[in-house]
């Protein structure tokens, strides 16, 4: 398996719509397993492979307590089952180190496919529909910082760009 490098804000390459995933092969497996373990490493609760640079349409989480749960979400969608919005303080690994609270429906119903290809349903709420919602939008190329206000974004946006001079 393999670290994989997480794309930071504002990197452009964190816009790109991705494309439906159609081969249910091998590569996916390989890929997949690599982005539980970036995921595991860096102590995230969820990583789209946006955030990996590869723009096709593919989750995973693990929400559980002992990180022995990974869930594979390819090719999701969602639809909204309970209109009431629930906040979090919600953080991404693409924009390390910031956090702020963002308001998402509460409840979805999550439709996707394996990494066989085999379709499923699944109703979710709490931190999983969150995190989902939160990896879908990486797959449409949005970032929870997309929500805030545009001098917080703005704000975030320098630091990062410093920080990201000063590693280089
Ligand atoms: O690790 C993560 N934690 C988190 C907390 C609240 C809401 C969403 C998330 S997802 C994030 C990992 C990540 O950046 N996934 O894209
Ligand atoms: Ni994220």
């Amino acid at each position: 398996m393999a670290i994989l490098q997480i794309l930071e804000f504002p990197d452009q390459r964190l816009r790109q719509v991705a494309s439906p995933v159609t081969s249910f092969d091998e590569a996916l497996e390989v890929l997949i397993n690599n982005m539980l373990e970036t995921m595991y490493e860096a102590n995230g609760i969820g990583l789209a492979a946006t955030q990996v640079n590869v723009h096709q349409r593919l989750l995973v989480v693990d929400v559980s307590e002992e990180k022995e749960s990974p869930q594979v979400f390819v090719n999701p969608k969602f639809e909204v089952i309970e209109d009431e919005l629930s906040e979090y303080d919600e953080g991404c690994l693409s924009v390390p180190g910031f956090y702020e609270t963002v308001s998402r429906p509460k409840g979805i119903r999550v439709f996707a496919q394996d990494k066989q290809g085999n379709s499923f349903e699944l109703e979710v709420e709490g931190i999983l529909s969150t995190c989902i919602q939160h990896e879908i939008d990486h797959l449409d190329g949005k970032l929870f910082v997309d929500y805030l206000s545009p001098l917080k974004r703005s704000r975030i946006r320098s630091k990062l760009e410093k920080e990201q001079k000063a590693s280089k």
